[in-house]
Parts: C-alpha cells; sequence; structure tokens
C-alpha cells in the first residue's frame, strides 16, 4: 500500500488566442475550395502550413504537396503556401505553363513589399530570421543583392554592410518578440544610424500567442505547446514559456506524443497551440489531461482577434466566374 497523500489541486491555464491566425485559416480554406473547384490533384508548393496534420488531412483530400514547382506535371495548378516565396518561383511556375494561386499570407507579402523598397532605395536590408526557414528564403529572393540575413543576437558580429548610414532591419514574421528585440539592439550598438520597419513585421498573431503564454507561465508547472516541429512560431512558445517561468514545457503534435511522467508533481497545466494548428489537437489535449484529473480549465485572456483575410485573388475570380455561371443557367 502506498502513503496516502492529500490530492493536488490540478487545474488547466489554457492560452487565448492559440491556435489558427488569419493568413492560415485562409490558406487551408484555400487548399479546399480549390480541390472543389478544380477537382484532385491541386499541387501545393512546400507544406501549405508547417502542421502534420493539416497536410496529412488535405492529401486526403487530393491536395499534393511537393518542395519544387520542378515536381509538378505541366499545365497543372500549383498553390504557394502561407510562408511565400521567391519571385523566382513565379518565373519558374509561368515557365512551367503552371496555374498558380498564391496563398502566402497578406502580412508576410507586406514584408516583401517592404524588402522590395528598401532595395529600390539601396539600402542594405538585414533581415533578422532562422537560417534556411521557407518565410526568409522567400523575403530574401525579393532582394537577394541587398539583403543579409542575422539569425539571432549572436550572429550580429559577422554582419557587414556597406554604408552604415543606409541600412534597415526587417523581420520574419514569426520570431520571438524578444529575442528580435535583443538582436535589434545589438545592431543597433553596431550601426547607430540602424532604422526600424515602417510597422511590425513580427505579426499580431506571433505577439497575441507569446503574450498570453507570458501570462501563464509563471503559474505553470508545465506548458503544453501543440503545433508541428517545423512550425517557428509554435517552437517559440515553448521558449517564451520556459522564459516567462514554466517549470517545463513541450511542443507535441498531439495528445500521443504527451508523456505520463511530465505531470509527475505537477498541479497547473498550461496550453496553448501554434498558429497553424487546428484547435481538435488541442481539443485532444484537453481530453487526455481530463482524463487524468487535470479537468477545471481556466482561461488566461491576452487579446482578441477578429482579424479575417479575403481567400487569394486567383481563386476568388474562378468562385465568382463559377457561381455566375451556374447562376445564368
Ligand atoms: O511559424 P512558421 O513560420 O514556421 O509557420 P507555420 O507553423 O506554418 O505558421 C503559419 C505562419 C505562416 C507564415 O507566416
Ligand atoms: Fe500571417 Fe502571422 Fe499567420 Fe504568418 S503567423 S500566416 S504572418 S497571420
Amino acid at each position: 500500500m502506498g502513503r496516502m497523500t492529500a490530492p493536488t489541486p490540478r487545474r488547466v491555464l489554457l492560452a487565448a488566442p492559440r491556435g489558427y491566425c488569419a493568413g492560415v485559416d485562409r490558406a487551408v480554406i484555400a487548399v479546399e475550395k480549390a480541390l472543389e473547384q478544380y477537382g484532385s490533384p491541386v499541387y501545393v508548393r512546400h507544406e501549405i502550413v508547417h502542421n502534420k496534420y493539416v497536410v496529412q488531412t488535405l492529401e486526403k483530400k487530393g491536395a499534393i504537396f511537393v518542395e519544387e514547382t520542378a515536381e509538378v506535371p505541366e499545365g497543372s495548378i500549383v498553390m504557394f503556401s502561407a510562408h511565400g516565396v521567391a519571385p523566382t518561383v513565379h518565373e519558374e511556375a509561368a515557365e512551367r505553363k503552371l496555374a498558380t494561386i498564391d496563398a502566402t499570407c497578406p502580412l508576410v507579402t507586406k514584408v516583401h513589399k517592404e524588402a522590395v523598397r528598401f532595395a529600390q532605395d539601396d539600402f542594405d536590408i538585414l533581415l533578422i530570421g532562422h537560417e534556411g526557414h521557407e518565410e526568409v528564403i522567400g523575403t530574401s529572393g525579393e532582394a537577394p543583392d541587398h539583403i543579409t540575413l542575422v539569425d539571432g543576437p549572436e550572429d550580429v558580429r559577422n554582419v557587414e554592410v556597406r554604408d552604415p548610414s543606409r541600412v534597415v532591419w526587417l523581420s520574419q514574421t514569426t520570431l520571438s518578440v524578444d529575442e528580435t528585440m535583443e538582436t535589434v539592439g545589438a545592431l543597433k550598438e553596431k550601426f547607430p544610424l540602424l532604422i526600424s520597419p515602417p510597422s511590425d513585421d513580427i505579426c499580431y498573431a506571433t505577439q497575441n500567442r507569446q503574450i498570453a503564454v507570458k501570462q501563464m507561465g509563471a503559474d505553470a508547472d508545465l506548458v503544453i505547446v501543440v503545433g508541428s516541429k517545423n512550425s517557428s512560431n509554435s517552437v517559440r512558445l515553448v521558449e517564451v514559456a520556459l522564459g516567462a517561468g514554466a517549470g517545463d514545457s513541450h511542443l507535441v503534435d498531439s495528445a500521443d506524443e504527451i508523456e505520463e511522467a511530465w505531470l509527475d508533481g505537477v498541479s497547473t497545466v498550461g496550453v496553448t497551440s501554434g498558429a497553424s494548428v487546428p484547435e481538435v489537437l488541442v481539443d485532444g489535449v484537453l481530453a487526455w489531461l481530463s482524463e487524468r484529473g487535470f479537468e477545471d480549465v481556466e482561461i488566461v485572456k491576452a487579446a482578441e482577434e477578429s482579424i479575417v483575410f479575403s481567400l487569394p485573388k486567383e481563386l476568388r475570380r474562378d468562385l465568382r466566374a463559377e457561381a455566375a455561371a451556374l447562376s445564368a443557367e
């Protein structure tokens, strides 16, 4: 017989906002609508969003994911992912006579436009972001001769510019706000005349999810972040949780990846999810916790989100044409 111990109070803190942002919602609906409109297959260059479950679900509906447009048969339909693409990708697609649907998030496009404008004005652009990440590859492609990647504060020492009086920083949309400010601080020490982007490049969704997890961090013995390993914004939520004082934090694709041992001695569990994560996966985590006595769920609300983006224009055009044809019948 084990020693009798008083039951530990068990509760869940559930972050709000969490999960889908407007850009992801739009991109996922765009693939679904394209499949309905044109039939299978619809090719998608790169994971439409960095989430395993989303990709698998769309594959079952007839989407085919590829890494490069060169893999798409000539004359087919290809959609570009929410992370954006370099102009050369549009050119390759045109050469292969592909019909393209661009699901790049409008907030990523905004950063592309900033890059083009500062390059036209002959600035050196210091793009803060993670090397090899799809979004950074796309943004850098807008002005390869003017952009230098800065991958975190440690990388600042390697940065060189042509003219320190004409330098601007831009960033990936899904970075840690705090780490980015640290990088900017180090860059400003090195280049005091460095100018900032005209508006925040780290998007509202990334910022709000980090603020919410920060609010719960200090009260949580464990924070479970739902998201895929290649999802930059989801990985950042684990770092932010730990930075805010959470006892422990893990990234899981779904409830099956949670380990029982993580609950040892734990009384408060924080739960959140990245911008590419469907709510059904969070429901699974909450059900898993509830089966283990974590039934009491308290919402930690950091912000209200109401932004919605309209579907990619190519798709809207074809959906409108179809609606017009149907009404003329
Ligand atoms: O966080 P990252 O950029 O890795 O991408 P995700 O997980 O697909 O989330 C959506 C963001 C897409 C572009 O900003
Ligand atoms: Fe757009 Fe931000 Fe969502 Fe990326 S995380 S798709 S930039 S809203």
